[in-house]
Order: C-alpha cells, then structure tokens, then sequence
C-alpha cells in the first residue's frame, strides 16, 4: 500500500460508524510497575517455548484489508503503569522449529486449517507489523530474517493513550497470492529503554480458523518452538525436568510438563523427556541431541515413576467494543 492509500484508508477506518466496531480477542496486558514490562492476560500456554499466547478469540480474525492483504489491530494493548513518553517497541524473535530440525530458525509459524497441522505455508507470505503512527514496521516470513529492523516502535505514549482499548499496530498479512487459510504466528517481546524486556509471547493471527482450531494452532505453535521435554523451558533437558513433570503429575490444570499436549500430565510426557534427555539448545548445532549413555539420573528417575506411578468476510476491525 502506498502512502496516500494508507492515509486515505485509515481516514476512512477512523469514521466507521460504532455498529462497525468489534471485539479485542486478548488484549496484551502491559503492567511496567515493577521496573519490568509485564505481560498478561493471553491464552495460558502452559506446555512449550512461551506461556502467554494472543490473540485467541473467535472475534479476532484478520479481514479484508488494502490491495491484497488480510489484516487486523487485534491484539490491542492494555497498559498499566506505564509513564507518558516511555519508548515501547515490539520485537520479533526467531525460534528453531523443532519439529523439523531441518529447517533454520523460524520468524513467522504457520498451522494450516487443512491440514490441521503444523507446515509451511506455500509462497512464503509476508506478514508486515506496522505502527499506526508511523513510526515503522516489521516484515516478517518463514525462515529469512528481516532484512531491516525486527524491532517496531509501537508507542510514545501521551497519558490520554495509557490504559485500555489502544491499538497502536496493525497486522497485515500478504493475501497475493491468497494466504492459506491457518494460523500466523510470531514470538515477540515488548523492549524498552525505560523498562526491563518483557518475557517473550505468542502472537498468533487467525485468518478463518474456528476457536477450537485456533485454540489448537496456538499450543502447536508454541510446542514447536520448544525443547521437546524441557518443562521448566531453560532450553536444557535434565532431571529439573523430570522433578516439574513428577510435581505436577496426574495435572489438567498445571501443564507446563505436559509434553505430550493432551492436557494431562502423564506417562507419554515422561517419555517424551526420556527420548530427549541430555539435549541443549543451542547445542554445537540448532537443536542437535546431545548424545548421552543411559545417565544415573535417568535410572533414578525410572525408578522414581515406577514408585510414583503405582469463517472469512466481516466487518473491518479497528475499534473497541467497550
Ligand atoms: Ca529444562
Ligand atoms: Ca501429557
């Protein structure tokens, strides 16, 4: 989209009618009380590389945007203890898919609707994150590193603009030629110079998956990004993981041990942490398994869990529904 267009479509946006406004799906919670930005209020993801996820809510589809894109605002931001000019960027992270070790570090994941797997999205679509005050953007793909920043400046806030319902970045995704139907997803964390980094999320854009695929697409996603078998996510496979999956054994509700990602933690989780045990990352190679003799802590720990085991069009989102 050209400058004029941009301006021209935004004016535009900026006059709907409140019958055009919509949903926040999950907004990201910003608190920078404690010197550090924290972040809240996502899908709990317990199992994987992250713990929050947005923006999981049915109403936070991408739609039909400028020229050939899909996009959307969702998810907003709400920000608290945050003082006025504070510099708040978002930066993209890369991940190795350790799903397919093949493959170099990861920026944008997809989970197809056709699939109802994780893959990798035919035509390497483009996801761009753009501030609404122009203060930049990010392009993102599969697996090549942006050519320019992987950081956006998102807000210099006035105090009018801290608290809820703001919605400084918007989410394109290049829909020429069209972008399969899926999950979009990227890690991220917000930095600033005024704040300690927040902990890394998941932003997952949802173009024409139902709650429950993108409920799914989310926890596949975040999987992904993870050391099979590392519960306490220090990117080590050790015995400190089979102590967080023996704690939380027997669990539907504490699942960071939940390898398996049938939301329970249970015996296929302990064999996901055998079958990985030893493993680092970055080990002398992206996610190369460390190649260990069966260790003492592993016979322990058998013995110890033998003992212990006794929809596409609608209207253009860029508001708030209060
Ligand atoms: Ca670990
Ligand atoms: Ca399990």
């Amino acid at each position: 989209m050209n400058r004029i267009a941009a301006i021209l479509w935004l004016a535009a946006i900026a006059t709907l009618p409140p019958s055009a406004a919509f949903g926040h799906g999950l907004p990201i919670h910003v608190n920078g009380g404690s010197g550090t930005l924290e972040i809240s209020g996502g899908l709990t993801l317990s199992a994987g590389h992250v713990l929050q996820g947005f923006d999981y809510h049915e109403d936070a589809y991408l739609d039909f945007g400028p020229n050939n894109t899909q996009f959307t605002s969702l998810p907003g931001f709400d920000l608290t203890a945050i003082e006025p000019g504070s510099q708040l960027s978002l930066e993209v992270l890369a991940r190795p898919d350790f799903t397919d070790e093949a493959t170099p570090l990861r920026w944008l994941w997809f989970w197809g609707k056709e699939t109802q797997a994780m893959g990798v999205a035919p035509d390497d679509p483009l996801v761009r994150i753009a501030s609404q005050k122009g203060f930049g953007d990010v392009r993102i793909t599969q697996f090549t590193p942006p050519t320019t920043s992987s950081s956006v400046k998102f807000l210099e806030p006035n105090p009018g603009e801290i608290g809820s319902h703001q919605h400084p970045l918007l989410y394109f995704l290049d829909d020429s030629p069209s972008a399969q139907f899926g999950a979009y997803g990227f890690f991220a964390r917000l930095t600033s110079p005024n704040y300690v980094a927040s902990e890394p999320f998941l932003i997952a854009l949802n173009h024409s998956l139902s709650a429950e695929e993108y409920q799914l697409a989310s926890r596949a996603i975040n999987a992904a990004a993870a050391l099979p078998g590392d519960f306490d996510k220090n990117n080590a496979v050790d015995g400190a993981d089979f102590l967080a999956w023996q704690r939380s054994f027997g669990s539907t509700t504490e699942l960071a041990a939940d390898g398996s990602l049938n939301g329970t933690v249970d015996a296929d989780d302990l064999a996901v942490w055998k079958a990985n045990f030893g493993r680092t990352w970055p080990a002398s190679g992206i996610g190369v398994a460390a190649v260990v003799p069966e260790p003492s802590t592993l016979s322990i720990a058998t013995l110890m869990f033998a003992a212990f085991a006794a929809r596409r069009q609608r209207p253009l989102r860029t508001g708030c529904r209060e």
